[in-house]
């Protein structure tokens, strides 16, 4: 049985190669000639723990090649990007829309086209099926792999698969029940739509509580941490980590797809996208009482440390680092001074790629992300003022949310 995977970014690469190592004859196909020849080097093409195994072991079985064109084959699978549309907060479709019109260009009637990519419920039956003109089958079996242990969990989670027909819903059940040892779950098309986007509303929700009660400790000089380190000791509750705010490609834009299709309704869900939002403004206000209370004021000493949206990836998509700096931009005239192991190429002005050149220009650093350089790390910092948005040092002189 052959898979073409369209699209071959954070989901596409590792579900192509791990439905290569379950035994099934693959390509990847990708628009972007450069992705293609740099894995037909034999060069993955972004940072991800077992990314490399993975894609050794895949490329050993012969099983595996990539291409950009679109085959002639049984199935595909969809990966692409989702991006929401900023002012109607509906999610964009396009890039879906126009990789089935490709895989239509080129598939035989029978063959079944599996949507990966994150859309809002109902999107299949109103932007894919008009413009289905050949005898294929639907399915959405949206990705739910994290970031950082994406390898991991392409191998263990509990999969859902989205179709019209139980019939066809099994046969694809039966493809990923290949590639994972987690439930693989057979269900409507629209509930799958919605499931996706819940469990990342979920996320962000959360994440909006613990970031309202940072507001609230610090707004009374109250311990956050202390608090939450203590209520999650109550049998039924489990609160996660106040930051600097939410970034990434999933969990910063999903839950929109709601507010955009249910405005009247979604009142939570706003909400908690606003205080998310406001989290990078917060921080930098925080800062600014820091660098007041201890008389500085030259901005061009202060430091953010990390530009990628989490700790250990190199994805720097929508990054509350970023969002932070866009702020900063309308309030101060002096850019502040960014550094991130990950982040090799020059995205930001005033970027430094060496640790040790980017302390020795600081004297405030602001720690944005938990990589495990700067854990492993810290005592760098001893000398310094430290604003901390992830609790993760424990230096005397240091300043938490
Ligand atoms: N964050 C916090 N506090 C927390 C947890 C996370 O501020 O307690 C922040 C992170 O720093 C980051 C953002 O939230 O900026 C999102 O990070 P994440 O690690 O929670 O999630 P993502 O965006 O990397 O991946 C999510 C996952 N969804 C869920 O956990 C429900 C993943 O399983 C999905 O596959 C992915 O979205 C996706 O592609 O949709």
């Amino acid at each position: 049985m052959k898979i073409n995977v369209i699209g071959l970014g954070y989901i596409g690469l590792p579900t192509s190669l791990t439905m290569a190592n379950a035994g099934f004859q693959v390509i990847g196909t990708d628009y972007n000639k450069k992705i293609v020849e740099k894995l037909n080097k034999g060069i993955v093409t972004f940072k991800e723990d077992g990314l490399e195994d993975l894609f050794n072991n895949a490329i050993k079985t012969g099983n595996i090649t990539f291409t950009t064109e679109y085959q002639k084959v049984d199935y595909y699978i969809i990966s692409v990007p989702t991006p929401y549309d900023k002012f109607s907060k509906k999610v964009d479709a396009t890039y879906v829309v126009n990789a089935v019109k490709d895989v239509l260009n080129v598939c035989e009637d029978g063959a079944t086209i599996i949507i990966e990519s994150t859309v809002s419920p109902g999107t299949i039956e109103k932007e894919i099926k008009p413009i289905i003109n050949k005898k294929v089958n639907l399915v959405h079996a949206p990705e739910r792999i994290i970031p950082g242990n994406m390898i991991y969990e392409l191998k263990h989670n509990s999969r859902t698969i989205g179709a019209d027909s139980k019939e066809i819903g099994e046969k694809v059940a039966e493809i990923y029940g290949k590639t994972t040892d987690g439930e693989v779950v057979v269900t409507d098309i629209k509930s799958a739509e919605m499931t996706k986007v819940v469990e990342n509303t979920f996320r962000a929700v959360n994440i909006a509580f613990a970031n309202e009660l940072a507001k609230i400790c610090s707004h009374d000089g109250m311990n956050v941490y202390e608090i939450i380190r203590i209520c999650n000791k109550h049998p039924r509750v489990n609160i996660l980590n106040p930051g600097p705010g939410v970034g990434g490609h999933c969990i910063s834009v999903d839950p929109w797809f709601l507010v955009g299709d249910y405005p009247q309704i979604a009142q939570l869900i706003n909400a908690a996208m606003h205080i998310n939002d406001s989290m990078p403004e917060f921080v930098l206000k925080r800062v600014s009482e820091v660098l007041e209370e201890n008389n500085i004021t030259d901005y061009s000493r202060v430091g953010l440390y990390g530009l990628t949206y989490k700790e250990n990836v190199d994805d720097y998509r929508e990054s509350p680092t970023l969002q932070l700096l866009e702020h900063q931009k309308e309030h101060l005239a002096t850019p502040l001074k960014v550094y991130d192991p990950y982040i090799k190429e020059d995205i930001v002005s005033n970027q430094y790629h060496d640790l040790h050149e980017f302390l020795k220009d600081v004297d405030v650093v602001i720690i944005m992300v938990k990589h495990q350089e700067i854990i492993d790390n810290m005592n760098l910092l001893k000398d310094k003022i430290i604003f901390d948005t992830q609790n993760v040092c424990q230096l005397p002189n240091v300043y938490k949310l």
